[in-house]
């Protein structure tokens, strides 16, 4: 059984950086760079198309023993064994995601504020994702939420908060001291010259704070 309370650095693979030509080579460098959780998430691709390529990634990341999760495709997850599925507010219910993808697969919810994060204890989500914390060009249609709430969250959520959304190395002691414990970043991350560096500097931050 994998102990999310481990993971402190999750990166999303997000097919709106990269090429699915790189989609292996980048699943690699952030393995090689010490993530501890890696999503697939392709918004807009036709679920054959997600699939393929997510069965690809799973032998890689499975080898590695790094979990994938897939954004919003729970019979996906299922058909590859995937680890976990993660979902948003408008998509389907934490129960009917576990229900499709299986009693092994964790299931992770998006949360932007304090009272959704505790709804999604009650529906029993695995982990939460919390944010946006900065605007971001990931998600633009979506209104930051700030720092402040984020030590509230810790204290009214037992589950592991990821805190996401306009993170990135120069905002992280930033977010770090605000209360966050674990992090998810995507576009400084696939953006990054080299993804093993940039990865070892968040982890290296990550580290002062543990
Ligand atoms: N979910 P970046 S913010 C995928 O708040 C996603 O639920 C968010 O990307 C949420 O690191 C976000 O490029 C985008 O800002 C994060």
């Amino acid at each position: 059984m994998i102990d999310l309370n481990l993971g402190r650095f999750y990166g999303i693979l997000d097919l709106g950086y990269v090429p699915p030509a790189e989609a292996r080579r980048v699943a690699q460098e952030m393995i090689a760079g010490g993530v501890d959780l890696i999503q697939l998430r392709a918004k807009d691709w036709e679920p054959a198309r997600i699939l393929t390529l997510a069965a690809d990634l799973h032998h890689t990341t499975a080898a590695a023993g790094i979990p994938l999760i897939i954004n919003d495709h729970a019979e996906i997850a299922r058909q590859i064994g995937a680890e976990g599925v993660h979902v948003g507010q408008d998509d389907q219910s934490v129960a009917w995601v576990r229900e499709i993808a299986g009693g092994s697969c964790f299931v992770g919810k998006s949360t932007h504020s304090v009272q959704q994060a505790k709804i999604a204890v009650t529906e029993g989500a695995d982990y939460i994702g919390f944010g946006p914390l900065f605007a971001t060009p990931t998600k633009p249609d979506y209104v930051p939420i700030g720092l402040g709430d984020i030590r509230e969250v810790h204290s009214a959520v037992p589950l592991p908060i990821f805190c996401i959304g306009g993170i990135k190395l120069h905002n992280l002691p930033q977010v770090l001291a605000a209360g966050a414990e674990r992090v998810v970043i995507v576009s400084e991350m696939l953006q990054a010259p080299d993804i093993p560096l940039y990865i070892h500097s968040v982890r290296q931050l990550l580290n002062q704070h543990s």
